[in-house]
């Protein structure tokens, strides 16, 4: 028996969360007991009268800053009777999420992710953490939308999210490719016809066709995957015979 996987969410804006993962695979993944989401809002750990979160930054400049202590006792209570995991910040200045860290993380079983919103957070709150993630580079106004993204790329993973035709099993064997060419029904659509290799039936014959155009879309979408990817001898030379047919164009 697996254990269902924790994770507890530090956020502002709890309400954000509601869309994207109580709908779709997210909202299965629950009723399923696979995964398990909650929501905690720092601000109840506030000890003031106005609730503050955050405050003016020493030194001078504009923003605020989120305090230290309201995280620090969320942090704390969150961690109490439940099983030890790992906490992670989301900040554009953490390590950049890509699959490899995905499947890392879900092969815990309790993650806390720590959403700022609009400002930075206290330098100390770092010493609480064990992972800062950010989702690429681009500025978003928190780190609620990270989370989510984080959240849903661990949870399709776990066993039993996904049905048996697209699990992440297939995932691995094209791990740095982009997919391939897909089609269904129609086989002619406005003059544009399904490639005869798929309707051959050769099943042997279409996986390598499939798996040549993933490398062939790869090396000309993004060159930088293709780089972890092992290619073989024949793989090779049919990239360096594709690509110099191209350049003679
Ligand atoms: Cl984790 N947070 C914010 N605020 N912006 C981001 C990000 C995170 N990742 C990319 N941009």
């Amino acid at each position: 028996m697996i254990e269902e996987m924790l994770f507890q969410i530090l956020t502002l804006f709890p309400e954000m969360f509601n869309g994207p993962l109580e709908s779709s695979i997210m909202k299965r993944a629950q009723e399923k007991k696979i995964i398990e989401l909650r929501y905690v809002n720092y601000r109840e750990f506030t000890t003031d009268k106005h609730h503050c979160v955050d405050d003016t930054p020493y030194g001078g400049g504009s923003g605020m800053v989120l305090k230290p202590e309201p995280i620090f006792r969320c942090l704390n209570a969150v961690k109490k009777d439940t099983p030890p995991g790992r906490v992670v910040l989301l900040t554009p200045q953490g390590k950049v999420f890509k699959q490899k860290m995905a499947r890392e993380l879900a092969k815990e079983q309790h993650l806390i992710l720590i959403c700022g919103h609009y400002e930075g957070f206290d330098e100390r709150i770092r010493t609480y953490v064990d992972l800062e993630l950010s989702i690429g580079d681009y500025v978003l106004t928190g780190g609620e939308l990270a989370a989510m993204v984080v959240a849903d790329a661990v949870t399709r993973l776990l066993p039993g999210v996904l049905g048996a035709s697209d699990s992440a099993e297939y995932d691995s064997f094209t791990e740095n490719l982009l997919d391939y060419p897909q089609y269904t029904r129609p086989v002619e659509f406005e003059g544009q016809r399904v490639p005869d290799i798929l309707l051959s039936g050769h099943h042997k014959m279409i996986e390598e066709w499939r798996r040549e155009q993933a490398i062939l879309r790869t090396a000309e979408r993004r060159p930088d995957l293709l780089k972890e990817e092992q290619l073989s001898e024949e793989e090779l030379a049919f990239l360096c015979r594709k690509r110099n047919l191209t350049e003679e164009l």
